[in-house]
């Protein structure tokens, strides 16, 4: 009997322009487009291996080696079926395939970073279980057509599946067939830009996304304002810096979303905090690096931005790198020493 099996890895992506809100939840269509950057670095990617085998007795799942419940109609059985589905239209139109659709699957899945942290562990985790299953079955699929299923997963995964500059695209089927990610550019259109994170807390979050935004698209009437004008046209400026490699433009679009997303999440009834003391420390730091820079070069150096959690994410052209990791350390003398600095990611403890 072969062996069906197949390991895939994807990467954490960060968002420029945040997705913040659904239109449906059990879709996970969103109430705007989003805009991110995937990370490409070896130490913050989720790996998967999938392997069908008609002994298995079910589908099961092992997430860093503890067993995960598929519940029925849930995120992770969505995504079996969804893939499942497009290997039986595959098996139909070649009869000698191997039915894979109808054996089970186990699947094992490795983050080597931590989860629930606001590192977008999610993103990398059904990135990577739906490229592993698309391996599994051999399927012809596009990013773009996969990440129509990693969307259900987890939203911000369908961005993983790319790598570079990646738009996900909101989209406006009732039945979600054009919310998909696309590319934007990809990595070596632009290699300076590097990102560094600074884990402030490896803690797991209070207010998990998926209820959070909810929480948010009930209660604030500053989300109205965020998804009808200010994201389309951000969408749009943002995409345009980055084919041009214009940093300041990025930066200043990048800080400013991320300052409204945590305006929306303090606007929900009641207020949400992903940001705290530290984080807006190192928003304070970026700030006065980059009044200097302005004032001098008239451009700026660096953006931070910040997912649902405390920990920052500084994306700067390569030369500023050493420069920021030196300032970082010296306002905050507890940070841990730099993994990797002067590669694409320094992860650095600043809490
Ligand atoms: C983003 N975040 O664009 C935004 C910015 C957090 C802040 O995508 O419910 O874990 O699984 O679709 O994808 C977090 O949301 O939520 C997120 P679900 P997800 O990266």
């Amino acid at each position: 009997m072969p062996i069906y099996q197949a390991t895939t890895s994807a990467p954490v992506n960060i968002a420029c322009i945040k997705y913040w809100g659904k239109r449906d939840t059990k879709l996970i269509l969103p109430t705007n487009s989003s805009l991110s950057v995937t990370l490409d670095q070896d130490h913050l990617r989720a790996t998967t291996t999938s392997r069908a085998d008609p002994s298995f007795e079910k589908d099961t799942l092992w997430l860093n080696g503890k067993e995960e419940v598929i519940a029925d109609g849930g995120r992770l059985a969505t995504c079996i079926r969804e893939m499942k589905y497009l290997r039986s239209q595959l098996e139909q139109q070649k009869p000698d395939a191997p039915k894979l659709s109808t054996f089970p699957v186990h699947i094992c899945s490795f983050n080597n970073f931590p989860t629930a942290a606001g590192l977008a562990s999610s993103a990398a985790g059904f990135a990577a279980l739906v490229a592993s299953l698309a391996a599994l079955y051999e399927l012809p699929a596009t990013p773009s057509e996969l990440s129509r299923i990693a969307r259900q997963g987890s939203g911000s995964a369908c961005r993983s599946l790319f790598g570079g500059f990646v738009a996900w695209e909101m989209g406006s089927a009732p039945d979600g067939s054009d919310s998909l990610a696309i590319e934007i550019a990809p990595r070596e259109h632009w290699p300076d830009i590097h990102a560094l994170i600074c884990v402030v807390s490896d803690d797991k979050k209070g207010t998990s996304s998926t209820s959070g935004m909810q929480r948010t698209v009930e209660t604030s009437p500053l989300l109205q304002h965020r998804i009808g004008t200010v994201v389309p046209a951000r969408m749009k400026a943002i995409s345009d810096a980055i084919r041009a490699r214009d940093f300041d433009t990025f930066a200043s679009l990048t800080m400013q979303d991320s300052n409204q997303f945590h305006a929306v999440c303090l606007d929900t009834d009641p207020p949400i905090f992903y940001m705290n003391d530290v984080s807006r420390a190192i928003i304070a730091v970026i700030t006065e690096y980059n009044r200097i820079a302005l004032e001098t070069t008239g451009k700026r150096k660096a953006a931070y931005t910040y997912d649902a959690g405390p920990n920052a994410v500084i994306y700067t052209p390569k030369e500023n790198v050493r420069e920021i990791v030196e300032l970082i350390v010296r306002y905050f003398p507890q940070a841990e020493k730099f993994k990797d600095p002067f590669s694409l990611f320094g992860v650095a403890g600043v809490g």
